[in-house]
C-alpha cells in the first residue's frame, strides 16, 4: 500500500508541476505581450510628437496664421490668448504637412498679448502680438544733455539754490559714458538746514495719440559718509501722468565715515494719456544737513520714454 501511495503522490506532484509551469508560461507570456504592445504605443506617440510641429507665421489683427512644419497632419488645433482658451476662435480642422492655415480669434488680441497654439498631436507654438511701441525719447546723454534742462528745488524744496547744482558730465558714476548729474549741499555752509535740498532735470514730451506711456531711466545715488540717520537722499522724479512728485529708493546712512552709493533703474507705465504735452523730470532730494561736508548727489542716465 505504501508503494502505491508513493507512486500516486509522485504522479500528483508531476501533474501539479506541469500545470504550474503552463500557468506560469501563459501568465508571463501575457505580461510580455502586453508590455510589447504598450511599448509600441509609446513608440508611436513619441514618433508622432517628434514628427508633428507647428509654427505661428504671423499675427495681424484677429488673424493668426499658422504653418504645419512637421511631417504628419495636425488636428484638434486650439488657441490661447494670455493663457485663456479662446473658445470662440475659428480654427482649421486639419492641416497637412507644409500647409498654412488661418485662425480667426473671437476678438483681436492686444499688442503684447501672448498667443499659444496647440495641436492634438502635442505640437505647440508661442508668439506675442507685436506692440505698437513708439519711442518718444531715447536719451543716453553721451554727447550732450539732449535738451533736458536743470532746475533747482524740483522736488518740493524751496530755498538753498546756491547749494543745489546740476551739470551734464562724463563720469564713471554714469550708467555709461556721460549723463545728467545733480549735487546737493555743494559747497556749504549749510543754509536753512531743515528745508531740504533738491534738483532735477526736466523735459517736455508731446504725444499725438491716446496711449499709455512707459518711462524708464537709470540712476546712481551718493550720500556722504559724514551724514547722520535723518540726513538721507532719495532718487526722485515727476510722474508725467499728473505732475506729482515721486520719491524713489534712497540711502539712509549706515556706515559712518565712508560715502555710500545706490544704483538702480526706475520703470513705470502711466494710465491712458490723451494727446498732449507732458513734463518729465528726474533727479534727487536730500532731507537736511547740519554741516558743510554733509552732501549728496545723483546721476541720471538712459531715459527711455515710449508709448505702449
Ligand atoms: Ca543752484
Ligand atoms: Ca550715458
Ligand atoms: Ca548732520
Amino acid at each position: 500500500m505504501k508503494g502505491v501511495s508513493s507512486i500516486i503522490v509522485a504522479i500528483l506532484l508531476l501533474i501539479i508541476a506541469v500545470s504550474m509551469t503552463s500557468l506560469a508560461y501563459s501568465f508571463f507570456g501575457e505580461v510580455v505581450s502586453e508590455t510589447t504592445e504598450t511599448g509600441n504605443e509609446v513608440v508611436e506617440e513619441v514618433k508622432e510628437s517628434t514628427l508633428s510641429n507647428v509654427k505661428i507665421d504671423s499675427i495681424s489683427d484677429d488673424i493668426v496664421t499658422i504653418r504645419n512644419t512637421g511631417k504628419v497632419d495636425i488636428s484638434h488645433i486650439a488657441i490661447f490668448v494670455n493663457d485663456m482658451f479662446d473658445a470662440g476662435a475659428s480654427v482649421p480642422y486639419r492641416l497637412s504637412p507644409g500647409s498654412v492655415g488661418d485662425i480667426t480669434l473671437s476678438e483681436p488680441a492686444s499688442p503684447g498679448a501672448v498667443i499659444k497654439v496647440t495641436t492634438g498631436e502635442g505640437a505647440s507654438a508661442i508668439r506675442s502680438v507685436p506692440g505698437t511701441f513708439l519711442v518718444l525719447l531715447d536719451a543716453s546723454f553721451d554727447s550732450d544733455a539732449e535738451t533736458f534742462s536743470y532746475q533747482d528745488n524740483l522736488f518740493g524744496t524751496s530755498s538753498n539754490t546756491a547749494q543745489e547744482n546740476g551739470q551734464w558730465e562724463t563720469d564713471s558714476n554714469c550708467a555709461s559714458g556721460a549723463c545728467l548729474a545733480v549735487e546737493l549741499n555743494v559747497n556749504g555752509p549749510p543754509n536753512n538746514e531743515n528745508g531740504g535740498y533738491s534738483g532735477g532735470w526736466q523735459k517736455s514730451i508731446t504725444t499725438t495719440g491716446s496711449s499709455s506711456i512707459k518711462i524708464s531711466f537709470d540712476y546712481r545715488l551718493r550720500l556722504a559718509g559724514s551724514t547722520e540717520l535723518n540726513e538721507y537722499v532719495n532718487v526722485s522724479y515727476i510722474d508725467i501722468e499728473d505732475g506729482s512728485i515721486v520719491m524713489g529708493p534712497g540711502i539712509v546712512h549706515s556706515n559712518p565715515g565712508s560715502d555710500e552709493y545706490r544704483t538702480g533703474s526706475i520703470t513705470y507705465t502711466t494710465g491712458l494719456l490723451a494727446p498732449g504735452t507732458y513734463s518729465f523730470g528726474a533727479g534727487c532730494y536730500m532731507t537736511q544737513v547740519t554741516a558743510t561736508n554733509e552732501n549728496s548727489g545723483c546721476w541720471i542716465d538712459n531715459v527711455l520714454i515710449e508709448t505702449v
